[in-house]
């Protein structure tokens, strides 16, 4: 039995020791091209330091007109590191999430965050050999199996499946078609470039053909689930209902959507270009509620919209929210977020996913993570004990296996 004042201690043991399955990244293995400027797999030193969310601070830094957008994409990668490092780590104090978490990663790689230049660790990386360097940062992350996010209207991506992945037992396949939803004209028109008999009208005969480049894509990639991202006026659609739900439920793997998120704010920015928006909770209670045989994960971007969401779980056993997605990736959040969730829920949510884009982020992001969700866990547990409840390690391990891993495989099976 456990006294109070041994909760931080075995909150954070167990944390640390349960083995993570990371339900949703953008990362990829060596197979998908692990070097040059069409390689998938992003890792290592530039990468980790040209991070979107590191592009959009060193704007902040040095704004654009005085620092052209233009200048910053005419550099090299590692042009655009060092002038990112000098700024925000160098002639700044490196305090925000994004940036803290390069310093963690690098210091538990081994490497002095500290160093003015990065010429030596640039070296260090360049030594490293991609594949064994995904088993290493998996090590140091202690995560077990990572989720891909397989975008099948990326022609780079779509071009190395059709000429044929050997499967890398390290990480699993989600089919990802945002524009199939979002754009239709447009993804109709693909489609039938790419063989598929549709017609701009949802026709049973187009029906019939988008099932079928679905199907053959959910096989080609082994998708464990399918997803999307929406904007925050997201509603429900024909396609979605239509095509994309009943493949679904056929193929009887969940649907994940990821809501509030608005594309392109400034566009300068490119991938860092994205900012968020409230969306609407009861577009996703409709759908829990209509298509009862479909299993839903949700993520929303709007810490307004985060309450509602839990509530709605509690009404539908198809619905698993989970993470705290990208700008709601902060400790002060997921502490906020996590806490209010376990207090309506439980166990039964799944409290974060990294959505890591470049390997070496898994160490960070899941480091900080597991800090934040232990300090939420002390204090809950704390109560419980308070409140008369003799808890035992093995209840914690209980707890921890299923946030960090037995939430998202269970949700999966149905
Ligand atoms: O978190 C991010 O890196 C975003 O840029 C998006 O990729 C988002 O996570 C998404 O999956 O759409
Ligand atoms: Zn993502």
């Amino acid at each position: 039995m456990i006294q109070a004042h041994e909760l931080p201690a075995v909150v954070t043991r167990v944390l640390a020791a349960q083995p993570i399955v990371d339900m949703h990244t953008h990362l990829y293995p060596p197979s998908f091209g692990s070097s040059g400027p069409d390689g998938l797999m992003l890792w290592g030193l530039d990468e980790l330091v040209t991070y979107h969310y590191l592009v959009a601070e060193v704007f902040r830094a040095v704004p654009a007109p005085k620092f052209p957008y233009a200048q910053f994409w005419a550099m090299t990668k590692s042009e655009q590191a060092d002038h990112i490092w000098k700024q925000l780590f160098v002639d700044r104090t490196p305090l925000s999430e994004a940036c803290r978490g390069v310093v963690t990663t690098l210091s538990k790689l081994g490497l002095d965050p500290g160093v003015k230049s990065l010429t030596s660790h640039r070296q260090w990386f360049r030594e490293r050999d991609p594949n064994e360097y995904v088993d290493r940062v998996m090590e140091l992350a202690n995560v077990e199996s990572i989720t891909m996010t397989n975008a099948v209207f990326d022609d780079n991506e779509r071009a190395r499946w059709l000429a044929g992945i050997a499967p890398d037992p390290r990480f699993r396949g989600v089919l990802r078609f945002d524009p199939l939803i979002l754009d239709w004209p447009t993804a109709g028109k693909k489609l039938a470039a790419w063989g598929y008999d549709v017609e701009s009208e949802l026709t049973d005969k187009t029906i019939a053909e988008v099932k079928r480049f679905l199907n053959e894509w959910c096989d080609r990639v082994q998708a464990i689930y399918c997803a999307i991202s929406l904007p925050p006026e997201f509603r429900a659609s024909e396609i979605l209902e239509k095509v994309v739900l009943p493949v679904c439920e056929e193929r009887n793997i969940p649907f994940a959507m990821m809501i509030g998120s608005r594309r392109g704010v400034n566009p300068e920015l490119r991938d860092a270009a994205d900012t968020g928006g409230l969306a609407s909770v009861e577009a996703v209670t409709s759908l829990c509620q209509r298509f009862p045989n479909n299993r839903f994960f949700v993520t929303m971007l709007a810490r307004e919209n985060q309450h509602e969401l839990a509530v709605a779980a509690r009404k539908f056993g198809n619905l698993m929210p989970f993470g705290c997605w990208w700008f709601l990736n902060n400790p002060s959040l997921i502490d906020e977020i996590t806490r209010m969730r376990i207090e309506l829920l439980g166990t039964s949510m799944i409290p974060q996913h990294s959505d890591a884009r470049v390997l070496d982020q898994l160490i960070y992001k899941w480091d900080h993570s597991r800090t934040a969700i232990g300090r939420v866990l002390t204090e809950k547990y704390a109560d419980l004990l308070a409140a008369g409840w003799r808890l035992t390690e093995a209840e914690i391990e209980r707890d921890a296996a299923q946030f960090l891993k037995g939430n998202f495989l269970e949700f999966l099976r149905g």
